[in-house]
């Protein structure tokens, strides 16, 4: 039975690797840049499932089987998600699973909490999650990608997994919740943040 991996992207550096690391997915399992499959559909009739954790099925309007992410993103600067909409891999996400807003957050761990709650980011993006959650058979669990140095990265995502913490720990419908993959790579400002935040960002 395939478990299902739900994966949240937040901020710059939590799209940008998100979408390297569909496009990776993508290629190991034969799926085209569009979600069409690069083999015949016949050829996975009987075979190990295991791999449709991360993508769900539709059909295209010709009824053929198309794959899509199991994946939200989610950055409050517009210009990431345009980017990978307009990249190679664009047409494989549902439109309406890749969020952006007006400005970034400069870095600022407050300002992320603030735009997360004034812009009701954080409904926008639970809304997106449980719809994902409620059509999926058996859910294993979520997979954040996110900056620790961001604004989005830590305020946004901070205020995301507090609310996924109370709509889904207490159901039972996620037994392994949340891991997490920090990104460090300007380690001065990353550890600054997590200095100044740390009880908040890393919980
Ligand atoms: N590995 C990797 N790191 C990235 C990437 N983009 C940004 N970063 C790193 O992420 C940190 C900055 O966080 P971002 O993700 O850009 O910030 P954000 O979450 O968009 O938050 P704001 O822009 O402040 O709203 C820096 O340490 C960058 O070097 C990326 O594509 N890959
Ligand atoms: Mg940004």
């Amino acid at each position: 039975m395939v478990r299902e991996v739900i994966c949240l992207h937040v901020g710059q550096a939590g799209c940008q690797i998100g979408n390297e690391l569909w496009e990776l997915l993508c290629l190991e399992h034969d799926i085209r840049p569009d979600g069409l499959l690069k083999v015949p559909e016949e050829s996975l009739i009987g075979k190990d499932d295991t791999w449709k954790s991360f993508f769900s099925e539709t059909q295209n309007l010709e009824g053929r089987t198309r794959f899509t992410g199991r994946c939200v993103m989610v950055d409050t600067d517009p210009s990431t998600i345009e980017g990978i909409m307009h990249g190679n891999q664009g047409s494989f996400y549902k439109p309406e699973n890749m969020l952006s807003y007006k400005q970034d957050c400069r870095g600022n761990f407050c300002e992320g909490r603030t735009q997360a709650v004034e812009f009701r980011i954080v409904d926008s993006t639970m809304d997106r999650l449980k719809r994902m959650a409620e059509n999926c058979d058996n859910l294993q669990g979520f997979l954040v990608f996110h900056s620790l140095a961001g604004g989005t990265g830590s305020g946004v995502t901070c205020e995301l997994l507090a609310n996924m913490r109370d709509d889904f720990e207490s159901g039972k419908k996620v037994i392994n919740y949340g891991k997490r993959c920090g990104i460090l790579r300007d380690e001065r400002r990353d550890l600054s943040t997590m200095v100044r935040f740390g009880g908040q960002v890393l919980r």
